[in-house]
């Protein structure tokens, strides 16, 4: 069978690519990657031509094609249950904890984007901005932690939808407290995490709009 094909935009730059990438490897699903950078003349036309979001990431599995990263680690979580807690209280509380990551925290989304090549110490952080953080930190000490130490125990979803958040603490250098700064370390120490990070790390897309 022709494995799925996961399109993505820059390493770099798309926190939403990065969500379902873990969420895929993380199931063990074997998956074709393909990048699309973003800013460029024909990306609009390319993305477009994908699905009719015109977004990324994309996936794309015989028939189906799905053009959103919680729709795709949904549909990766069918094949591998375990990518979410197995406890039904826990799996609710998990999918709220994604659920409002990927609705809403648009203060943080705008004023604190992912660049994985930056590195920006005692930043502006603005006031919505920080009613954000404040929320995502009040949301992960409510999280049972334990096991291994993700937000339900097991690394889950909920994981994947924070990293891209891990990575924007580090960037803007924003002081956290210890229980926080220790989750944000185990993202991004996390194998899978660190190898798209040094493909990131790495490419030299200009991304004006980015
Ligand atoms: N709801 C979508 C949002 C995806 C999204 O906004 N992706 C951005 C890049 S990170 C995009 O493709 N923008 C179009 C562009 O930059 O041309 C999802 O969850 O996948």
């Amino acid at each position: 069978m022709t494995k799925p094909v996961l399109h993505i935009g820059n390493k770099r730059l798309s926190s939403w690519s990065l969500r379902p990438w873990l969420a895929l490897r993380k199931a063990g699903i074997e998956f074709t990657e393909n990048l699309i950078p973003l800013d460029q003349p024909d990306t609009r036309e390319t993305l477009k031509a994908l699905s009719p979001a015109g977004t990324v990431p994309v996936l794309q599995a015989g028939a189906l094609t799905l053009w959103d990263s919680l729709a795709i680690c949904e549909w990766a979580a069918e094949q591998a249950p375990s990518l979410w807690p197995s406890d039904p209280s826990l799996r609710a509380h998990a999918r709220a904890v994604t659920a409002s990551m990927h609705s809403g925290f648009g203060g943080l989304r705008r004023d604190l984007s992912m660049d994985l090549q930056r590195s920006v110490g005692g930043t502006d952080v603005s006031v919505q901005a920080w009613q954000d953080i404040e929320t995502i930190l009040a949301m992960w000490a409510a999280c049972p932690r334990g096991g291994d130490g993700f937000l339900f125990g097991q690394w889950s979803i909920a994981d994947a939808f924070y990293t891209p958040v891990a990575t924007r603490f580090r960037t803007y250098a924003i002081d956290l407290p210890d229980a926080a700064q220790a989750y944000v370390d185990l993202l991004l120490s996390d194998t899978d995490y660190r190898a798209w990070e040094t493909a990131g790390l790495a490419e030299t897309f200009d991304a004006p709009f980015h």
